[in-house]
């Protein structure tokens, strides 16, 4: 007759007993309940499976990933110090490391989800650099804690040489790629030619088009630096990205259908574009955008109002800059400095609480180019109002102080 050994016995053995060898405890009993209850709590929490559980408590206090409101700490069960020495072993339902297979999967189907989880193992480090890196990535910031806590297990360190291609255009996506650091080029081929489009300054991500929309890879990206990138495999990005956008493209449909600047956009392009914004929420008189900084976003008010003000030169003692102009639902702002390739030429706060669908540059080019006449007909007003405001005929690339 023979015995069955239940799953994960195994391990969970060799782990206790590596920490028995480790810390040579007096009273092994004793030990042995001190470790298992805490062993028990760490599984309760999302970072479970990693090395340890003080680790991953801080790591949940230091960022926050989505804008819904997250579980505070005490919610959490709280730090304690005690967890310290602990290491809690690599044996929950993350441990095991597989690949699934990415195109079966229906995002508008809410079925139970019960494939086997990728799993890179992190040293705390290594996490804390990777949330740090994940901190501004839009296609993140709607996700929910538990989503948050897979994609961030599944990631895995790469090391870019100078002059890599880390993406060939034509090729299958295999990858999506969030920056850590580094500088990359980006290549599109037009008319047979390759033209270098935009860059990554050391921050930012690429490669979701293919992962998203099962197509070749749009564009070539190569390294103009050393550089080092976080990888998420195309199973588990298209598992919990394509589900998010699915629930957001439920959620924004009436919203973008309603905008007028994306009138211009057939509907599968607005669709387009809610894939591809975060929400971000602001508080009370929080700044939103920086006058003179350099741009790299762009943004739709979904609600609250945001405040426009401008330092100029003909008003130099104005406090805190000149009140333009108010910006409410369904308007946009941020355009200019990206469509004119200037840094911001004024500030932005928010007015009580403010919610913004926030799109990258890239994006921005890539998808609102037929939206550009409506835009461009906007900054021309703002030249006009310059005048009125300011009592001068500079142009606003002179608002700068
Ligand atoms: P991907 O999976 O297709 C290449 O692999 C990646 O380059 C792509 O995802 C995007 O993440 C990124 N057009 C297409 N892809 C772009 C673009 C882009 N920019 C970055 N990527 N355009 C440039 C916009 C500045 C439009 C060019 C006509
Ligand atoms: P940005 O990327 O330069 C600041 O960042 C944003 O404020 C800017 O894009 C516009 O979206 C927004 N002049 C310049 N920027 C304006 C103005 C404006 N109004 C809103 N923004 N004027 C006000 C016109 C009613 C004219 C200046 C006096």
């Amino acid at each position: 007759m023979s015995i069955k050994i239940p799953a994960g016995l195994t391990d969970l053995l060799q782990s206790f007993t590596v920490e028995v060898l480790r810390k040579q405890p007096a009273d092994l009993v004793e030990f042995a309940v001190q470790y298992f209850s805490k062993l028990q709590a760490s599984q309760k929490l999302p970072f479970g499976n990693e090395k340890s559980g003080s680790g991953a408590f801080r790591a949940t206090k230091a960022v926050n990933f989505a804008d819904e409101p997250m579980q505070t700490d005490s919610e959490n069960g709280g730090e304690d110090d005690e967890d310290e020495e602990f290491e809690a072993p690599v044996i929950n339902r993350f441990s095991r490391r597989v690949s699934v297979c990415a195109e079966a999967f229906n995002p508008d189907e809410e079925e139970e989800d019960t494939e086997p989880r990728v799993v890179h193992p992190k040293t705390d480090e290594q996490r804390r650099r990777l949330q740090d890196a994940c901190q501004d990535i839009l296609l993140f910031k709607n996700l929910d804690q538990e989503q948050m806590f897979q994609l961030l297990d599944a990631m895995f360190e790469m090391h870019v040489k100078i002059d890599e291609h880390v993406i060939d255009q034509g090729d299958d996506g295999d990858n999506f790629y969030v920056i850590e650091r580094g500088k990359y080029d980006i290549f599109v081929k037009l008319d047979g030619l390759q033209r270098c489009v935009g860059a990554y300054d050391n921050r930012g991500s690429f490669g979701e088009l293919a992962l998203m929309y099962n197509t070749p890879r749009a564009a070539t990206i190569i390294a103009t630096s050393n550089g080092a990138l976080w990888g998420l495999d195309r199973a588990t990005f298209r598992r919990i990205i394509l589900k998010n956008n699915a629930r957001k493209r439920r959620l924004y449909e009436e919203f973008v259908k309603s905008l007028p600047l994306l009138k211009s956009l057939e509907l599968g392009e607005r669709m387009k574009v809610v894939d591809v914004f975060g929400t971000k929420t602001y508080k009370d008189e929080e700044q939103i955008i920086a006058q003179g900084e350099k741009a790299d976003c762009f943004y739709i008010v979904e609600s609250g109002e945001v405040r426009i003000t401008m330092k100029h030169k003909a008003k130099p003692d104005a406090n805190g800059g000149v009140e333009i102009a108010r910006c409410s639902r369904g308007q946009y702002f941020g355009e200019l400095a990206l469509v004119a390739n200037q840094p911001r030429a004024a500030s932005a706060y928010a007015v009580g609480i403010v919610k913004c669908l926030v799109m990258d540059v890239q994006a921005f080019e890539r998808l609102l180019g037929p939206c550009m006449d409506i835009m461009k007909r906007n900054i021309a007003n703002y030249e006009e109002q310059l005048v009125d405001l300011f009592g001068t005929n500079m142009d606003l690339s002179d608002s700068a102080v």
